[in-house]
């Protein structure tokens, strides 16, 4: 055969048959949060949160930065909405900000913040994207914490539910989409206590975040319970005080347990594991009570609740928003007793640019099967997932070639997922730009566009015009 007779073109047969494709209406979306891109920290009215008052505490932030400017995005909203429709994406998951509707926690509401994301919702609708609003993302009134610890008090979670119904009654008519909280996992430990993360070949990595407390085990975990309260307390009055079809859930950076091998043992096993893993967040707010194992396992530090606060952390939902980063850990079947093993992360695994990223694309196709198996939801959104790069702009270009490896081989096993029948109805993105990523400061970039935080000028990346691309086909390219 001649040069001539073989094919023109190498575009693989999968792609051209859309036999990669994901379902019809899938939401292409991309996602951010209040304090790590809006900036104007104290205008308008706004209220301080414990993010100001951790990054204006020196120390905390690599490189001393803070969230005080950010993208400026309260001010250039309209060109990052236009950057979105560049994109193609046809969702956005933003944060509202706590104090910016609430200056002080309670009482007395703040027009301007209102007015901020209402100009916000239209500028996104007439552009063809549909907000999906979180509550919290983290920027907690710091009058709360000032008042009554914060989420170590109960009556935090009651002015959560507060500030929600407020959100939902005066801007349900145009956000169909809410989350109540964003990560409580991450949050509350992390915040609260410190996390340690497997990082590989026996090593861990401890994190905080705002407000930074040490507290006991037992203070976690009633810590926790209010988490997850406020949340039900969230759905209850979103409920109350927005149109009849909003539609409500959380997104939770759920733990993961990896089977190490796709069998049906190992499946059934990690499945398991994941569930005991999520026990104080997901597993809660899915089934109304504590498992037994997390309840004996806490003994005297078991958070103290009520049959009545269990069945409000219960609320039904529509729909089960997941962060999806990194594997927690990988189990394999073992004569042990109880059947298993946990496998520790080998020294020289693969990881993406944030410290405690190790990288498995494959948690994209478990994440939401475990999700689909153990609570049958109606419907499951990736809200987020992506990495951070070393991203350099030569010559008015980003070549993020790791980005587009990352996001090629975590939307593959997504597609997987769904063709296996999981009901995932979007994936957003973290994030559409690089922005102040908490301890990291403006270290860690997770964009799709590059932001050169000296002048604010936004670039696209090659990443970006991959999720473009990817977007138009509604399919893994
Ligand atoms: C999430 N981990 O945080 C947050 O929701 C975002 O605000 C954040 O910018 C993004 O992911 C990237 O970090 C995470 O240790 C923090 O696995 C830590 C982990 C995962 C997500």
């Amino acid at each position: 055969m001649s040069v001539s007779e073989q094919s023109t073109s190498t575009t693989s047969a999968d792609a051209l048959s859309g036999a990669r494709s994901f379902p019809s209406g899938f939401r292409w979306g991309v996602a951010t949060a209040a304090y790590q891109v809006e900036g104007a920290w104290d205008e308008d009215g706004k209220g301080p949160s414990i993010w100001d008052t951790y990054a204006h505490t020196p120390g905390m932030i690599q490189n001393g930065d803070t969230g005080d400017v950010a993208n400026d995005h309260y001010h250039r909203y309209a060109e990052d909405v236009a950057l979105m429709r560049d994109l193609n994406a046809t969702a956005y998951r933003f944060s509202i900000s706590w104090p910016r509707i609430l200056p002080e926690g309670t009482g007395a509401v703040n027009e301007n913040g209102i007015g901020f994301y209402s100009r916000l919702v239209d500028e996104l609708l007439a552009a063809g994207i549909e907000p999906f609003a979180t509550l919290y993302h983290w920027d907690l009134p710091q009058t709360l914490q000032d008042r009554f610890g914060g989420w170590q008090s109960a009556d935090t979670a009651k002015a959560f539910a507060d500030y929600a119904g407020i959100v939902a009654a005066r801007l349900g008519d145009r956000i169909r989409h809410f989350f109540t909280l964003n990560e409580f996992h991450t949050f509350v430990d992390t915040g609260h206590q410190g996390m340690e993360l497997e990082m590989g070949g026996g090593k861990t990595l401890r994190i905080e975040l705002a407000p930074g407390l040490r507290l006991v085990q037992k203070e976690l975990n009633q810590v926790r319970h209010h988490a997850v309260l406020a949340h039900g307390l969230g759905v209850q009055a979103i409920r109350a005080n927005a149109p009849a079809d909003a539609k409500i859930g959380f997104a939770e950076n759920m733990g993961c347990a990896v089977p190490a091998f796709d069998t049906p043992e190992c499946a059934a096993i990690a499945e398991r594991v994941t569930r005991e893993l999520n026990a104080p967040y997901l597993t809660v707010m899915l089934e109304g009570r504590y498992t037994d194992a997390y309840l004996a396992e806490a003994g005297a530090d078991a958070p103290v609740f009520s049959d009545n606060e269990l069945a409000t952390i219960g609320s039904p939902i529509d729909f089960v928003g997941i962060n999806v980063y990194r594997p927690s850990l990988y189990v394999a079947p073992s004569d042990e007793e109880r059947g298993y093993r946990e496998v520790p992360i080998s020294a020289s695994h693969p990881k993406m640019g944030s410290s405690w990223h190790i990288f498995d694309p494959v948690v994209m196709y478990w994440a939401p099967r475990q999700v689909q198996s153990l609570w049958a939801p109606e419907s499951i959104y990736i809200t987020e997932n992506g990495c951070a790069a070393a991203d350099a702009l030569v010559d008015g270009r980003v070549d993020d070639t790791d980005r587009v490896m990352f996001l090629r081989a975590c939307l593959s096993e997504l597609q997987r997922a769904t063709d296996a029948g999981a009901p995932v109805s979007g994936y957003f993105q973290w994030s559409s730009q690089d922005n102040f990523e908490w301890s990291a400061g403006y270290g860690n970039r997770f964009g799709l566009i590059h932001v050169d935080f000296e002048t604010l000028e936004r670039t696209p990346k090659l990443s970006a015009r991959w999720f473009r691309e990817a977007a138009r086909a509604n399919a893994v390219i």
